[in-house]
């Protein structure tokens, strides 16, 4: 393991709120893995913040009859609120909009120009004369030529994940008016990403060939076989951060230059902050760099901003770009302008206090290595037939018969059977499996793990049967309780990643405290005899069919 972790998840722009989309593709998975980390007691910066420029932005402002600020204004604080409600531990949440990005992508700019990374390009670009835009990016949309997808955007198709010319669309339609585009000429400052082929493939699909995933590796083979074109690094814009040379007037940096710096200045928002370096974060080899994204982002996290990084010179690459799959709803295509979609904010209104129960459910039907489909029974069923039946049942039923045979004071163990031996055995191996997976990224697989020490220690109890014992054998049901206490303690620490506001409730209903850590599990006795338990509280309740019945009604309204 390395000596520091600088853990990105993706910017979302400010143009709308946070959906279980956004959780399950970057959020949930990246705030599991920074916390196993701080669990494992490790060095761990976790960056995000909001993207606030690009024409999604302009487009919404437009729509909403407001302006560009009062739009990131809004929906800044709508998903750094959602956020927090979940529990997604980010160390710093900054803004693009902020002066201290807007001087380090202009110093990146600068730095890039002076040492001739750009080229500059006089050519004929996409242009509505009856709005006198130019149309690039979402300004205007077409054909993909690649892959035939009809909505492609100027810059990028959602669909193959191809960046693209706005020119290279194949009937090409403008965003604002509806209107064919004309062509009008004009200068841009290009990043010939050709120069970066032999780096990228070699760091790529020769180094990284073993430890990134395949849905990441195959998009970046497919564009290094086609062929790196140069891409524009400039926009005729007038939302964004301005070109900072001679000839740049009236025109900003393309937004996907400057997002990803923003990871690097909310660094150093962070740093100031916290009065730290920013630097060893990202320029100190024996950091470990981590991109949390969506498939829709990789071009841009695994060929554009890692030439820029190599060449500024004197930063780290990531070490993985652990990107997800799509997440769809009720068998169709999540769609913020169809509404088919369920907003965190609206969520926490309908399931008030139930936010683990999603980052759960959105776990273990994570879309990690193919596009998966979120329905509300499944939600339901996860909920009801795991959470509560599971997990929720088994501490439940420990903590209720700690109270009532002891007062709530853990007894001290007599001779311990083969089967005590057994789950103890199971709940020492368990950390391991779940950190081995957690490694790999394999979040779905780990959660699974997690709910398997629950099933095992329920089924001990079910076995043992305490309760039939008590008259007979008080003895050998103090070991029995006490071996299933241990296991209770276990799953305290090892949910935290997954359910954050769960492991909270546990470690203060076993009045654990903060002192003990993931590799304490199964190599100590958690809770030892006289240990004084808290007081008992439930963990999760059942959802039942009317409330499912509802979000079902609420979508297809
Ligand atoms: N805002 C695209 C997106 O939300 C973009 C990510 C930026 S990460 C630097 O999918
Ligand atoms: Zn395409």
């Amino acid at each position: 393991m390395s000596k520091r972790y600088t853990i990105t998840a993706a910017l979302p722009y400010t143009n709308g709120p946070i959906h279980i989309g956004h959780m399950a593709g970057v959020y949930v998975p990246s705030d599991i893995y920074a916390r196993y980390l701080r669990l494992k007691g490790k060095d761990v910066l976790f960056i995000c913040g909001s993207d606030e420029h690009g024409v999604a932005i302009s487009m919404k402002a437009k729509k909403e009859g407001i302006t560009p600020k009062e739009v990131i204004d809004k929906y800044h604080s709508i998903i750094k609120d959602s956020f927090d409600a979940f529990g997604i531990s980010f160390d710093y949440y900054g803004r693009t909009s902020s002066e201290v990005h807007h001087q380090t992508a202009q110093e990146f700019f600068k730095i890039m120009h002076n040492n001739d990374c750009f080229e500059t390009q006089t050519t004929e670009q996409l242009y509505d004369a009856q709005e006198d835009q130019f149309l690039a990016d979402r300004y205007v949309v077409g054909t993909c030529p690649k892959c035939q997808n009809p909505e492609a955007y100027g810059d990028q198709c959602e669909s193959c994940g191809s960046s693209l010319n706005a020119t290279d669309l194949i009937d090409p339609k403008s965003a604002l008016s509806g209107e064919t585009p004309s062509l009008k000429t004009t200068t841009h400052w290009y990043l010939p990403l050709n120069r970066y082929e032999d780096f990228l493939r070699k760091w790529i699909l020769e180094e990284h060939q073993s430890d990134w995933k395949p849905n990441v590796l195959g998009q970046v083979k497919s564009w290094l076989d086609d062929g790196l074109k140069p891409r524009a690094v400039t926009r005729d814009l007038s939302w964004g951060i301005p070109v900072p040379v001679a000839g740049g007037e009236n025109k900003v940096l393309y937004v996907w230059f400057d997002a990803p710096i923003g990871y690097i200045s909310a660094t150093k928002e962070w740093a100031l902050q916290e009065g730290k370096d920013w630097k060893p974060y990202w320029q100190d080899k024996e950091t470990e760099l981590v991109h949390f994204i969506g498939k829709d982002n990789i071009v841009f996290h695994c060929v554009i901003f890692p030439s820029v990084l190599k060449a500024m010179g004197t930063y780290v690459l990531p070490t993985n770009v652990p990107a997800n799959e799509f997440l769809n709803l009720e068998g169709q295509k999540l769609s913020t302008s169809k509404n088919w979609a369920v907003w965190l904010h609206e969520y926490l209104e309908d399931f008030p206090e139930k936010q683990d129960v999603l980052r759960y459910v959105l776990t273990a039907n994570a879309p990690e290595t193919k596009d998966n489909d979120f329905t509300w029974h499944d939600f339901q069923t996860r909920n009801n037939s795991e959470l509560v039946a599971i997990f929720g049942n088994f501490v439940n039923r420990v903590m209720v018969l700690m109270k009532k045979y002891y007062e709530g004071v853990v007894p001290n163990p007599s001779a311990l059977t083969v089967e005590d031996n057994a789950t103890l055995e199971a709940l020492k191996e368990s950390p391991n499996i779940i950190s081995t997976l957690l490694e790999q990224y394999k979040f779905r697989a780990a959660s699974q793990e997690m709910m398997q020490l629950a099933r095992i220690g329920n089924k001990y109890l079910a076995e043992e049967e305490p309760w039939k014992l008590i008259k007979t054998a008080p003895e050998r049901v103090a070991t029995i309780m006490h071996t299933a206490i241990q296991v209770v303690a276990g799953l305290a620490i090892l949910c935290e990643p997954f359910m954050p506001k769960t492991a909270n409730t546990l470690r203060n209903m076993l009045n654990l405290g903060n002192l003990v850590g993931w590799n304490d599990v199964g190599n100590k006795a958690l809770i030892s005899g006289g240990h004084v338990l808290g007081k008992t509280a439930l963990l999760f309740e059942k959802i039942e069919d009317d409330a499912i019945a509802a979000q079902l009604e609420k979508l297809k309204a």
